[in-house]
């Protein structure tokens, strides 16, 4: 039976990020989707200044109250970008209601990159994200968000050790999420994630990409969702999702007016 996943982040309308790049990929691995929009913004919130922005917070709990009435559950909950800070205690007062026995809460804590946090958000969203972290089966923070989820001061990549990364590991697993996945791990030349399971470190590297884009780290957790759902292992997980947004990476790099995402449908389209 195909599974059920409720993805809870904004529309960005253009852009190439969260939902709309969420929803076609988990969709072409056969996943139902469910979705909570958070928000509606005109575009992404990095290099376009003057975005409009309309928030939903009001209209969240409404939704989810009628689903309830609706006997309406799900296989997993999936969040990403979250731009109030009221919408956390949302999510957790109701996610054991929405979530079938044995659903898995995965959060994508989707608010900063490069050692900054994402130009509207603030200090309460990283306390809502870690609120959320402790209560999630999966959690996949980039190494910026790592750091503020876990106070450990962020280091320049050059000078980013494995020791570094083990430390972020270790202390993200002690605010309780039961699995990591640490996201633009560097080793020299290479780039890639480390999975996490309190016990076993799995370690995927591939060849650091000549640019980077916007939008790539919700790719790469909606790759990660599907796959999760459709039973594959961690270390095939990691392989494919990184494997992917290199792919995105090669489709997009040569055209210089799409620099605001990758071209992810080709990568898709190309898996047929
Ligand atoms: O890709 C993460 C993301 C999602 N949604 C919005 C954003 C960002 C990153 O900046 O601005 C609105």
């Amino acid at each position: 039976m195909s599974k059920k996943v409720l993805s809870i982040q904004d529309i960005s309308c253009y852009g190439q990020c969260s939902l709309t790049v969420a929803l076609p990929i988990l969709s072409h691995y056969g996943i139902e989707t469910v979705i909570l929009p958070s928000a509606i913004l005109s575009t992404h919130t990095c290099g376009f200044t003057n975005f409009t922005c309309l928030d939903l917070t009001n209209e969240m709990p409404k939704i989810i109250d009628h689903w309830i009435s609706e006997h309406i559950t799900v296989d997993c909950i999936y969040t990403g970008y979250i731009g109030d800070r009221k919408q956390f205690d949302i999510i957790l007062n109701n996610k054991h209601k929405l979530l079938k026995e044995g659903g898995l809460f995965i959060v994508d804590p989707a608010m900063a990159d490069n050692g900054k946090l994402y130009p509207a958000l603030d200090e309460f969203i990283v306390l809502g994200m870690k609120k959320m972290c402790m209560e999630a089966d999966y959690i996949i923070p980039n190494v910026t968000e790592a750091c503020l989820l876990t106070g450990i001061d962020y280091v320049e990549p050059e000078k980013q050790t494995t020791e570094f990364y083990h430390n972020l590991l270790v202390e993200l697993y002690r605010l309780g999420a039961k699995n990591i996945i640490l996201t633009g791990v560097i080793d020299g030349d290479s780039i890639g994630a480390i999975g996490f399971d309190g016990i076993t470190r799995t370690t995927v590297l591939k060849e650091l990409q000549p640019k980077s884009y916007h939008g790539t780290g919700d790719i790469f957790s909606s790759v990660i969702v599907a796959d999760l759902l459709n039973g594959k292992s961690m270390r095939e997980t990691l392989h494919h999702a990184t494997d992917f947004i290199i792919d995105a990476i090669n489709e997009t790099i040569d055209d210089d007016t799409h620099n605001y995402g990758v071209k992810f449908e080709q990568v898709l389209k190309n898996e047929e």
